[in-house]
C-alpha cells in the first residue's frame, strides 16, 4: 500500500538535502534560458560545484517560443559544433543555417544539463547579490512566487565563488548590483549600456564577446551580455547563445582550477 506520508516525506528530504548541498557553490547560475544551460553543462561536466536558478516553473527560457511561437529556432554554423558535440540533431535548411525544433532544444539542454550534474532549483528567484571585499560572492534567493506577489518574505542566502547573470534582456543581477550598489561595471560607461535593435550578424559577435566578468565574482552570458555591454538583438538564432555558455564556462573552469 503507497503511503503518502512517505511521498511527502522523500520529496521534502531529497529537496532539503539538494538545497542544503547548494549554499556553498563555485558557480551559481541564475536564469536557465540557452545560455545559462550550456554554461552549467559544460561547468558539471568539469566537475564544478554548480547549481542553477530560474524563478520560472519551466526551464529553457526564450527557446520554447522559437520565432513568434512559431516553435523552431535557427544555430548559424559557427553553433553547429556545440550541437554536434552535444548530441542535438538539426536540418540544414540552406547553406550555414541549420533549424531544430524549439522544444526539442529546450527540454534536450536541460535534460543533457541535468545529467551532466547540473543542480537546477526551478520556482526560485535571485532577488539580491552577497558582497563580500568588493566582489560578488553569492546570491539572495525567494521563491518565484513571492517575487510575484511582493509578499514582504525575507530570502535565504548561499555562497559561491562567482555567479553568472544568465537572466537574459533585463540582466537582472548586473541591473540589482548597479542599483543597489551603485558600482563601475567593466562597461565602456561604467553601468549597464543597454541592448541595441536587432542586427543579427552583429548580435550573435556580440554575444561571445560580451561574455565575461563584468564586475569582480560576475560573468554574464547570453543577451544578459549583450544588455550590460550594449550589443545588439539577434532574435530567434541561437549559436551566440550556446557559444556564449560555453565560453563562460571555460574561462570559469580555467579560474576555478
Ligand atoms: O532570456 P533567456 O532565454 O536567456 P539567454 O540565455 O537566451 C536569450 C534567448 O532565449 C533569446 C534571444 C536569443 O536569440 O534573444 O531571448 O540570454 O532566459 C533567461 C532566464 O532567466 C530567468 C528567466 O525566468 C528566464 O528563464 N530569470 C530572469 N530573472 C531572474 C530569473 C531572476 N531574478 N531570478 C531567477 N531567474
Amino acid at each position: 500500500m503507497l503511503n503518502e506520508v512517505t511521498i511527502s516525506r522523500g520529496i521534502i528530504d531529497s529537496y532539503l538535502k539538494k538545497l542544503s548541498d547548494a549554499l556553498e557553490l563555485d558557480v551559481a547560475i541564475v536564469g536557465g534560458g540557452p545560455s545559462g544551460l550550456v554554461a552549467g553543462l559544460y561547468l558539471a561536466a568539469a566537475g564544478k560545484k554548480v547549481a542553477m536558478f530560474d524563478r520560472r516553473l519551466s526551464l529553457g527560457g526564450g527557446v520554447w517560443g522559437g520565432g513568434m511561437m512559431f516553435n523552431e529556432v535557427v544555430v548559424q554554423e559557427e553553433g553547429k559544433s556545440i550541437l554536434d558535440e552535444l548530441g542535438f540533431t538539426a536540418c540544414l535548411f540552406q547553406p550555414g543555417y541549420y533549424v531544430l525544433d524549439s522544444v526539442y532544444l529546450a527540454s534536450g539542454l536541460v535534460y543533457k544539463a541535468m545529467v551532466a550534474g547540473l543542480k537546477i532549483f526551478n520556482l526560485v528567484a535571485m532577488e539580491d547579490v552577497v558582497i563580500k571585499d568588493k566582489r560578488v560572492a553569492g546570491l539572495v534567493i525567494n521563491w518565484g512566487a513571492v517575487e510575484t506577489l511582493q509578499w514582504h518574505v525575507d530570502p535565504l542566502t548561499l555562497h559561491s565563488t562567482y555567479v553568472l547573470d544568465a537572466t537574459g534582456h533585463p540582466a537582472n543581477v548586473a541591473s540589482v548590483l548597479v542599483k543597489k550598489m551603485g558600482v563601475t561595471l567593466n562597461t565602456t560607461t561604467g553601468g549597464i549600456v543597454g541592448e541595441k535593435s536587432m542586427e543579427a550578424e552583429s548580435g550573435e559577435i556580440d554575444t561571445v564577446a560580451n561574455s565575461r566578468e563584468v564586475y569582480p565574482g560576475l560573468y554574464v552570458s547570453g543577451m544578459a551580455a549583450n544588455a550590460v555591454y550594449g550589443g545588439y538583438r539577434m532574435g530567434p538564432v541561437f549559436g551566440g547563445m550556446l557559444l556564449s555558455g560555453k565560453k563562460v564556462a571555460q574561462e570559469l573552469i580555467g579560474r576555478l582550477a
